[in-house]
């Protein structure tokens, strides 16, 4: 490396921060020589000159607090989806989060998987020009729909719930990969998560906000059944989960994160935020 040639690069916002406490600083340094020119040494300009000071000082830990949001906010690249189909931007909650509609970014960004192929769209749904063949077929989540067909896959007698037809969901999910969407909350309050998926082996996923773990390990129950006479077919056979874990979110555009941990071989169609006070 190249030192007398490398530079350092200083975020806006760190220089935002930096410029508020020389200004901060500037301030209270003027305040206080200015109390000596003028001689205000009564006991009234003193604590005037106190009450001001500890105000300035106030006032900075709170432009520093903001610049430090700032620095949060920017300091994520993804960005919601959209596509010719969904030009909604960041999904509405309360309502459902659709888990094939995670954000714009990349992996390491918006998404981590464990190889570099959608083994769904394009793959086992042939690119065919079809919306739902085609879906986000060059990332790697793997990504397929509920295929209603005679014999049956997702429209099969071993549901728990019946899925609807031609819903787009992520799938063939490995402990480690995780998917990350930006959301605009409408209201505060505490929300009751609900999934609809199928599950392989009793895996175990978790839901972060703004990159904080907000559930812990949530176990999701296996739908694989003995009885199944078609063995593939252990993967599409759907449940829901109304209530598997409640978390509290603040009102406005923030980021969730749906983290599978352990076992995977699971589907998951949506995570349905429901607002219950
Ligand atoms: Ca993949
Ligand atoms: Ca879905």
């Amino acid at each position: 490396m190249d030192i007398a040639n490398s530079s350092v690069i200083i975020p806006e916002e760190k220089i935002l921060e930096r410029k508020v406490k020389c200004m901060i600083i500037s301030l209270l340094s003027q305040s206080h020589e200015i109390m000596y020119r003028y001689k205000l040494r009564s006991m009234n300009a003193k604590k005037c000159f106190y009450i001001f000071s500890f105000g300035m000082i106030i006032l900075g830990f709170g432009i520093q607090g903001f610049c430090q949001s700032t620095k949060n906010e920017k300091s994520y690249q993804g960005k919601p989806f959209i596509d010719s189909k969904y030009k909604g931007g960041a999904q509405v909650l309360p309502g459902k989060l659709q888990c094939e509609c995670y954000d714009l970014g990349g992996e390491g960004v918006a998404f981590h998987d464990t190889d570099s192929i959608n083994s769904g769209s394009g793959k086992l749904n042939p690119a065919d020009g079809s919306y739902l063949h085609e879906f986000r077929m060059n990332e790697a989540v793997d990504i397929s729909y509920t295929k209603f067909q005679d014999p049956p896959i997702d429209n099969n007698a071993f549901n728990l719930v019946e899925p609807e037809k031609d819903q787009l969901y992520v799938g063939w999910t490995k402990p480690g990969e995780w998917t990350k969407y930006t959301v605009n909350v409408t209201e505060a309050g505490t929300y009751q998560l609900g999934l609809m998926f199928t599950s392989n082996k009793n895996g175990k996923i978790s839901i972060a906000v703004n990159d904080k773990d907000a559930t812990g390990l949530i176990t999701i129950p296996s739908t694989a059944n003995e009885k199944e006479t078609v063995p593939w077919r252990n993967w599409h056979h759907w449940n829901s989960l109304d209530n598997m874990a409640q978390i509290e979110l603040k009102k406005g555009i923030q980021t969730i994160t749906l983290h599978t941990e352990e076992l995977g071989d699971m589907n998951y169609d949506y995570i349905n935020f429901k607002k219950i006070k």
